[in-house]
């Protein structure tokens, strides 16, 4: 991980002490609101299969409440391999790609376009995966990663 927790917070901090001095607004409340981010997951390798998730959260991150992921992939074709977006409902079915109790959040036509948008909204780990097969994209595609979006009030 190249950042940790507390060197984050720092960097946030940092940027926002010195954007309130060039600014000279000193009533603004941005230190602890970073303003929110969109992140396009896979950047231009988008959601697919065979691609590192969890290597790209880690490099990515830290993520912060209000944050969005944007999950970008085709829509079904006779000749492509479908994909989607579900939310497992902890570690244990994170590591197994068990589909049992997940929840779907972007059905499989959702990718296109701009893409499906996802947005952080509690501070708790959440953990994605693609759905399609069974789970078979999770398990050997690496269609699977985590993220716990921080509560930047909360330090
Ligand atoms: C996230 O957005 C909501 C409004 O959509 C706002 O009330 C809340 O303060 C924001 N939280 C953070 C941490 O920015
Ligand atoms: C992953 O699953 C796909 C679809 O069944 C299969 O074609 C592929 O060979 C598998 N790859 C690995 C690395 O197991
Ligand atoms: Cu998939």
């Amino acid at each position: 991980m190249g950042f940790t927790i507390t060197q984050g917070l720092m960097l946030v901090l940092l940027i926002a002490s010195t954007m309130a001095v060039s600014i000279a607004r000193p009533f603004e409340n941005s230190i602890n609101t970073p303003t929110p981010k969109k992140f396009i997951v896979g950047d231009s390798y988008h959601w697919n299969y065979g691609f590192n998730y969890i290597e790209w959260a880690t490099k990515n991150g830290p993520f912060f409440l209000n944050d969005t992921l944007v999950f970008k992939y085709d829509p079904p074709t006779p000749k492509t391999f479908p994909h989607s977006v579900y939310l497992l409902p902890n570690h244990e079915s994170f590591i197994k790609c068990d589909l049992k109790n997940a929840k779907m959040q972007g059905n499989t036509k959702q990718g296109a376009g701009n893409g499906f948008e996802f947005v952080l909204k509690v501070s708790q780990p959440h953990y994605f995966a693609c759905g399609e097969h069974d789970g078979i994209h999770c398990l050997n595609g690496t269609m699977k990663f985590f993220v716990t979006p921080m509560d930047p009030s909360h330090h």
